[in-house]
């Protein structure tokens, strides 16, 4: 066997371990991580996705020479042999292979579960709809300020298993709804779900599934940290585990939140006053509920908060999350495209006081637009739209603000730039997935950056 470690797992009687025998499904960045982990621990693998031409052939073929890939749907059926099926996260659970391992009883992983056979550093897992990737960032660089080694990824970008190394102090997760559905339970020392609204319910069967996926992440934490400013959430936690507490009023015992004094607002656990809330460089009440979870999660996992301060004091954000294009035209840019569903834009627009010229449109997953409408509500905005989606978008918006439909994002920026003056805010928070037009959301935030470099002189 290649693999020493063996997990147990409580939902489960087997114990699993990858060894030989295996189909990875899947073969964008986690199956290239899967092509290189396997390789390098002598394993054979095969390989399928069905799409015609996908990212990672070349990738996969160049860390496991000679290893067979199935592209489109020329692998009709699980090959006999195969012990182990690894599903990336975003192939489809009807794919027919999936439903073909299912019947044939094969072993189902992800690449979570495989990571968790090696990792022997501590974890902190991370989801939520909103969110997650500032905080496993923030999170990140507070930790790595406190002197600890360590690592970032999951569905941030960097496959999990390409974080993998001997001297890691701490392994800080971000976990989708698909990576948490395909996975065992993550043995976690600290997990918190930010924070749950409609997302992606074009894929999962509804609401209820898409909270259970997330729900997972406490099944096995050491402490599961809560929002108090979202107490439903809390339902979600099993009844014995111990909990730290974040939110925005006053905290209490170990609970991290805000005390408010004459100096101002101060980040505070319990009754001790950490850092001035107007010392963070990131912005809005949503950045300062993430410093606060981050805070909780580092503290549940050993490290003193003053440790993590230096870190946290420092943290930029990341990039097309409201993000400040700058330009010298008197009219403020901001690159939001990670606004991927309503309510991160609601959350967006909700931050802009003053004239807005709004950017949005894509693909809105199947969701409904009614709270986007509502935050715009006498506002006097200008809505510019594109994509997928751009006529169901109008059809709920158009009695709330002024429309303009375009073509394309560049094309949204020369409208954008008619119409806003000086003083105004141009937001670009589509609401929608970018995956009608782009690669990736980072896609969409790059091409209006360069628009508005190219318009705006
Ligand atoms: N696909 C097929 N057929 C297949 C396999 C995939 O059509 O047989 C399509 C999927 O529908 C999907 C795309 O290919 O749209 C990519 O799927 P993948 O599983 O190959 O993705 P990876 O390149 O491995 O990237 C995944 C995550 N992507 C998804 O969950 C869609 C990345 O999250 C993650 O960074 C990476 O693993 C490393 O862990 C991205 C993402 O968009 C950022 N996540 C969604 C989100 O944040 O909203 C969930």
């Amino acid at each position: 066997m290649v693999m020493a470690a063996e997990v147990e797992m409580d939902h489960r009687t087997e114990s699993y371990a990858v060894d030989s025998s295996v189909l990875v499904v899947g073969m964008g960045e986690t199956g290239i991580a899967c092509a290189r982990y396997l390789a390098a621990r002598g394993v054979r693998a095969i390989f399928a996705d069905s799409r015609l031409d996908p990212p990672g052939s070349e990738a996969i073929a160049k860390a496991m020479p000679g290893a067979e890939l199935f592209t489109g749907d020329s692998l009709a059926d699980v090959p006999p042999g195969i012990d182990h099926v690894i599903i990336s996260p975003g192939v489809d659970l009807q794919h027919p292979l999936i439903i073909r391992a299912r019947e044939q009883s094969v072993e189902m992983l992800s690449d979570i579960d495989v990571f968790g056979l090696e990792c022997a550093a501590p974890v902190i897992t991370i989801t939520g709809t909103n969110g997650k990737s500032t905080v496993t960032t923030m999170l990140g660089e507070m930790l790595s300020a406190a002197g600890r080694k360590t690592a970032i990824g999951g569905n941030l970008g960097e496959p999990a298993l390409n974080l993998l190394a001997p001297d890691q102090e701490f392994y800080v997760l971000e976990l989708s709804s698909f990576q948490l559905e395909r996975s065992r339970p993550v043995s976690s020392v600290a997990a918190v779900v930010l924070n749950i609204v409609p997302d992606h319910l074009d894929q999962h069967s509804g609401f209820e599934s898409y909270v259970t996926a997330k729900a997972y992440i406490y099944a096995q934490c050491e402490t599961a940290i809560i929002n108090r400013d979202i107490p439903e959430l809390a339902e979600l936690v099993p009844a014995d585990k111990p909990v730290i507490g974040f939110g925005l009023d006053e905290p209490v015992g170990q609970d991290f939140g805000v005390v408010v004094t004459a100096d101002g607002e101060f980040i505070a656990q319990g009754d001790e006053l950490l850092m001035p809330v107007n010392a963070l460089l990131v912005h809005g009440r949503h950045n300062l509920t993430n410093a606060l979870a981050a805070l909780a999660l580092g503290y549940a996992a050993g490290v003193a908060p003053t440790a993590m301060l230096p870190g946290l004091k420092s943290f930029k954000g990341l990039p097309h999350r409201m993000q400040l294009v700058p330009t010298d035209d008197g009219v403020t840019w901001i690159d939001d495209s990670k606004a991927t569903n309503v309510t991160a834009a609601v959350t967006s627009i909700q931050s802009i006081p003053g004239r807005l010229v709004l950017i949005a449109g894509g693909d809105g997953k199947g969701a409904d637009f009614e709270g986007l409408a509502k935050s715009l509500s006498g506002r006097r905005s200008i809505v510019i739209l594109l994509g997928l989606d751009k006529e169901r978008l109008a059809a709920e918006l158009e009695d709330h603000c002024e429309i303009r439909m375009v073509e394309n994002l560049p094309a949204a920026v020369t409208v954008a730039r008619q119409k806003a003056n000086p003083g105004d805010t141009v937001l670009l928070a589509p609401a929608c997935s970018s995956l009608d037009m782009f690669d990736s959301f980072s896609h969409r935030g790059d091409v209006f950056q360069e628009a508005i470099r190219g318009a705006v002189s």
